[in-house]
């Protein structure tokens, strides 16, 4: 992730007053000791830039600053400099001291950072120290304000949280595959034409991919399964990739060059719009299920099911298949996704399209969080098609953590 370009990171600007708990607080966000903490007010001068991965809000620049009340000429250039950091942040965490409680310099700051329309968090800090009462703070700025304490970690989740939430749409979205490949780069495109495509047209996760394809300024080479050699003969140029449908995906695998990388649109799909490397931490839950383990198949709406629905009878007939015994399985959907998973061996959660990124990246969170592996409908299939090895290989830390 240290390789991510630093404006596709969401900068996170912490701001308050000196010695308020700013630069404890990155470290607790962050769960490492890297801002300078003391008890001397000014400790931080300059802005601190610090880039960083906050799961599962993704790549993020987190900005230190240095206190807005400073006082001298040299205090004022601080300030300065602090608000010039607002120039290039996403998001604002303002940070309120209990032993101070809500003063002017948090008013001000409050406001220019509203009337630069950028998303702002207001915390109350030393949670462990202060049993604050928040109301009359939350009354004079505006705003609600999250308990935390750099110590205990008291709201540092539900901060994280907010975080997902407020960030910005445009951190939202990665691109499909544009970060694979380059200009003129050949994309090979399997898409079988059975009875289960539906008539006359191409399902969205194969139309968003060419469109990926195009903005990207390489070239979409769209074949039947069974044109695949064919199509591979006559290109004069190795293709970068080969994508297919996951049915299509051991025939595909057969003809497609070792060196040539292909994966699946689902595998894809997975992560576009959630944690690849999570979920394919979580495919290696799969072979260790008994009979009798409890597993969740999470559905983000409640669809009309079709006679061989995957959800309802597919996956359940792959995993007692697997497991020989039956498992005890149960069923999630639409916005009921269970807060407490702790029971479930496993997660399988369905493609999300119904879901923004953030809200997939929340889910899988909550799984991680509480020790539970957790896998996509995608992730599941290819694992039983035995084709998930293949399928992760253009993807490092997919591959490693699936691997390791
Ligand atoms: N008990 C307790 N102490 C805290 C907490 N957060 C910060 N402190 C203490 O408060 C003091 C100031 O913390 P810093 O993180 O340096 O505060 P800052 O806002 O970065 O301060 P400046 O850089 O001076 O503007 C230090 O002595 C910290 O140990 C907390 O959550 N609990
Ligand atoms: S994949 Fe889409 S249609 Fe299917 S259950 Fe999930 S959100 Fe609904
Ligand atoms: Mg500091």
């Amino acid at each position: 992730m240290q390789e991510t370009p630093k404006s596709n990171r969401l900068h996170i600007a912490i701001v308050g007053r000196r010695n308020g708990g700013k630069s404890s607080l990155i470290n607790a966000l962050t769960n490492q000791d890297i801002a300078l903490v003391s008890p001397i007010p000014g400790t931080t001068t300059d802005p601190v830039f610090k880039a960083m991965e906050i799961l599962p809000v993704g790549p993020c620049m987190i900005i230190d600053t240095a206190g807005l009340d400073d006082t001298g000429d040299l205090g004022e250039q601080r300030i300065k400099k602090t608000r010039e950091v607002l120039n290039q942040t996403d998001l604002a965490v303002l940070v309120i001291d209990p032993l101070a409680g809500v003063t002017e310099f948090d008013l001000d700051i409050k406001n220019e950072i509203e009337s630069r329309q950028i998303p702002l968090i207001g915390v109350v800090s030393k949670s462990d120290l202060v049993d604050a009462d928040t109301i009359p703070m939350e009354k004079r700025l505006g705003m609600p304000l999250i308990k935390v304490s750099a110590v205990t970690g008291q709201g540092i989740d539900k901060l994280i949280e907010r975080i997902t939430q407020e960030a910005p749409l445009s951190f939202e979205e990665p691109s499909i595959l544009g970060d694979l490949i380059n200009p003129g780069d050949i994309c090979v495109l399997v898409v079988p034409i059975d009875s289960a495509a539906p008539k006359g047209r191409l399902i969205l996760p194969q139309v968003q991919t060419i469109r990926d394809i195009l903005d990207h300024e390489a070239v979409s080479v769209v074949v039947r399964e069974t044109q695949l050699q064919e199509a591979l003969d006559k290109l004069t140029q190795k293709p970068r990739i080969v994508i297919t449908d996951s049915q299509a995906f051991a025939g595909v695998a057969a003809i497609t060059p070792k060196d040539v990388e292909m994966t699946s649109f689902s595998i894809l799909f997975a992560r576009y719009k959630g944690d690849l490397p999570e979920l394919a931490r979580g495919a290696k839950a799969i072979n260790s299920l008994r009979p009798g383990d409890k597993v969740l198949i999470a559905e983000a709406c409640t669809h009309h099911r079709q006679a061989d629905d995957i959800g309802k009878y597919q996956i359940p007939r792959l995993l007692n298949q697997q497991v020989g015994e039956e498992l005890d399985i149960q069923w999630s959907s639409g916005i009921g996704y269970p807060e407490n998973l702790q029971e479930f061996k496993l997660v399988i959660h369905c493609g999300a399209c119904m879901l923004n990124r953030r809200q997939m990246l929340h889910r899988i969170r909550v799984a991680r969080e509480q020790g539970v592996p957790v896998v996509n409908y995608g992730i599941f299939l290819a694992h039983a098609n035995g084709i998930l090895d293949r399928a992760l290989k253009p993807f490092p830390l997919a591959d490693r953590a699936f691997q390791g």
